[in-house]
């Protein structure tokens, strides 16, 4: 079987964005991979970070994989700062990857931004530590959301470069990963801006969707998120982005095709698609819902199910860290 990595950084509760741009693929397509799921606590901290919340927000997202459908017949769930092969491989990767990759990356200028003065060295080493959590596991592809595909194609580039520089066409370091990107759900937006992505550092609530969010606060969010005074529903107008992203976000919920939405809801008003809406996306979480009470509650069991997924994590990754090494010319400690 191929394998496959992917991750989400313990910042926070998850919002519909990281169900549909990642994790429900994730699910949907498990059973015909070997996985590795990753909770990026390591990435968690490139911006200031709150110590207090870093554990139990990994112990969450952990929680989260598994009442969203993670199957661990089929799936290794880990935590990244568990395996010290991350850091250490980041390390071989700063060092062989040239500063102006890193600085033209669109996340880091975003954040960087927002940062001002207090910009990590963390932050913009960001897609060189991602690279190491796929390039670690060999993976063949990296189910992500349309805003990582750029961090992937750096990824390529360094495997590229290091496979040229240390190894040969027969024998390459490192293993070539290939991204996969749905087209539907790459990239929900904010409930209150239709250009910009739904985001987990969004200052405003209002703005997202969390999975944990109980049924009257996500129809209270629908009923009042931004739309426009137009007419009928319609998909792909770009003079409407939010009616794209709610119609999209009721495609996906509902697991209609875009023919039956644009059909059963083109003549809707907002009064009586909101509703709708809230409605459909109450039904879908609620089952993740009551899974994630009863397994965050048990707090054994997640440390079992982690503790399961470093040790076969870590034997991959051990393998994985001694080639590079070996390739780059390094001693053998005996
Ligand atoms: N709005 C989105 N639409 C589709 N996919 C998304 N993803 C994130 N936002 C959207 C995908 O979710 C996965 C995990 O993301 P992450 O938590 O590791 O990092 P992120 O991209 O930084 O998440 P946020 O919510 O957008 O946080 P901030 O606000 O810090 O930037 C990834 O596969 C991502 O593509």
């Amino acid at each position: 079987k191929q394998r496959v990595l992917s991750g989400v950084q313990p910042t926070g509760n998850l919002h519909l964005g990281n169900y549909l741009g990642a994790i429900r693929n994730w699910v949907e397509v498990q059973k015909n991979y070997d996985n590795y799921f990753c909770v990026v606590d390591l990435h968690a901290i490139t911006v200031p970070h709150d110590r207090d919340l870093l554990a139990a927000d990994t112990y969450k997202i952990a929680a989260l994989y598994l009442a969203c459908g993670i199957d661990l017949e089929y799936s290794t769930i880990f935590v990244q700062s568990h395996i010290s092969a991350h850091s250490e491989l980041t390390w071989l990767l700063n060092c062989i990857t040239p500063l102006n990759w890193l600085e033209r990356m669109i996340q880091f200028k975003e954040k960087a931004l927002k940062q001002g003065e207090n910009v990590s060295v963390g932050l913009l080493d960001y897609p060189v530590l991602m690279a190491a959590d796929i390039l670690l596991y060999d993976a063949d592809r990296v189910p992500v959301g349309e805003d990582q595909k750029q961090h992937i194609e750096l990824t390529r580039d360094i495997v590229l470069r290091i496979n040229d520089q240390f190894g040969t066409p027969e024998q390459p370091v490192l293993k070539l990963p290939e991204p996969l990107i749905r087209t539907e759900g790459a990239r929900v937006m904010s409930l209150t801006d239709g250009t910009k992505k739904m985001s987990k550092s969004d200052p405003s609530e209002m703005s997202r969707i969390s999975l944990l969010d109980p049924p009257e606060v996500i129809t209270k969010k629908i009923k009042r998120c931004k739309t426009d005074p137009i007419k009928g529903l319609e998909f792909d107008n770009p003079e409407r982005p939010e009616c794209n992203n709610l119609l999209t976000l009721y495609m996906l919920l509902s697991s209609k095709t875009k023919e039956e939405v644009a059909r059963d809801c083109g003549e809707m008003g907002w009064g009586q698609f909101k509703p709708l809406l809230a409605e459909t996306t109450v039904e879908t979480l609620e089952p993740i819902q009551e899974k994630y009470k009863k397994i965050i509650t048990d707090k054994g069991y997640i440390e079992s199910v982690l503790k399961e997924g470093r040790i076969k994590a870590e034997a991959s990754a051990h393998q994985v860290l001694a080639r590079v090494k070996t390739a780059l010319g390094f001693s053998v400690p005996l």
